[in-house]
């Protein structure tokens, strides 16, 4: 089929590609692509398979280039044998559907396949981010391993349209998770509190000009969302990592505290004068890791300055252990 498809490159190669960013561009921000109803080739690299999020039948699926990331559609379109990592080169129409910017190839003659360079990696949302327009259509990422941040679901997953919605915190921001039927994506084990590392493309879905809300985050495999279970080991230890940090920048600090399983943690926030401010956690029984965003119990950002954090474990026996760690609330010198 690969060779079948290079072969139509040299058809598709006659179009001048323009850059997904320039296809989709909404100069007059209505939401709606401004070259709709026209035809547009861009040559992009494919996220999922091309049947990942039809319904039923025709090709449904997502392609970004260095600018931008686009829906590619077709009711009733044939698949065909591409997958995450092909580059394509893609005639079709501009369109728009709830929101969300297509293009419309009209047949198998208006894709050519130009390679396979891998698979991008996923655009990583910053703290607090959440999707937009700029990201529509493009591999995103809530979460990050690599720093030890995940985004918490915030609710439980409700059975919609064949497919579930959940909502996940990032920060303080609420992402709207779909999980599409098509993509055969389980649930279970996803509920308030959760905490996940997750990875979709970024999708739309608003029936109402202007179309500029209802942005998504869409799974696209089990792997997606990865529950995250922080391992803590079983000696007594107070560890804080990320300060200073500026939680007037949307910074926040990372807590690891654990001991052995019989015991029972508390852990506090102490200001100068000796005062506890604030309670991360309380007679909570095995370790955790944590973020803390510089606020108090009531969520107010404290002032800048030290603050004291203090860990008490107490065992089966009510033998008290304590430790303490320095941390220092920051602020940006504009
Ligand atoms: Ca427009
Ligand atoms: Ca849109």
């Amino acid at each position: 089929m690969r060779s079948f498809l290079a072969l139509l490159v040299a058809l598709a190669g006659g179009a001048c590609a323009m850059t997904v960013a320039e296809a989709r561009a909404d100069a007059d921000g209505d939401g709606v692509p401004d070259l709709i109803g026209q035809i547009v080739t861009i040559e992009a690299v494919a996220t999922c398979e091309p049947t990942l999020f039809s319904s039923g039948s025709g090709v449904s699926f997502y392609v970004q280039d260095e600018t931008a990331g686009i829906n590619v559609f077709g009711w009733d379109l044939p698949a065909f044998e591409i997958g995450p990592g092909d580059l394509l080169a893609i005639t079709g129409t501009m369109a728009q559907y709830n929101g969300l910017t297509e293009i419309e190839p009209g047949g198998s003659a208006d894709y050519g396949y130009l390679g396979s360079p891998g698979a991008p990696d996923p655009w990583q949302l910053a703290r607090h981010q959440g999707v937009s327009e700029e990201l529509e259509g493009m591999l995103l990422r809530g979460g990050n391993p690599a720093t030890g941040q995940w985004v918490t679901v915030a609710t439980q997953p409700a059975l919609s349209g064949g497919g579930y919605n959940f909502e996940a915190w990032n920060g303080e921001v609420a992402l709207a998770v779909r999980v599409n039927g098509s993509t055969g994506i389980s649930v279970a084990g996803l509920e308030p509190g959760v905490r996940i590392f997750l990875t979709g493309i970024g999708g739309q879905y608003d029936s109402d000009p202007p179309y500029t809300s209802g942005y998504q985050v869409l799974p696209r495999y089990q792997s997606d969302i990865e529950i995250y279970t922080p391992s803590v080991p079983g000696y007594f230890h107070l560890e804080a990592a990320g300060t200073p940090f500026a939680p007037s920048i949307g910074e926040a600090m990372q807590i690891e505290y654990g001991g052995p399983d019989s015991m029972r943690f508390t852990l506090t926030v102490i200001d100068r004068a000796g005062r506890e401010v604030a309670r991360l956690a309380d007679s909570r029984a095995g370790g955790d890791v944590l973020e803390w965003d510089g606020t108090d119990d009531y969520d107010q950002p404290l002032p800048m300055g030290p603050y004291i954090l203090l860990l008490e474990g107490v065992d089966l026996d009510g033998e008290r252990y304590t430790t303490t760690e320095t941390v220092v609330v920051a602020a940006v010198l504009e």
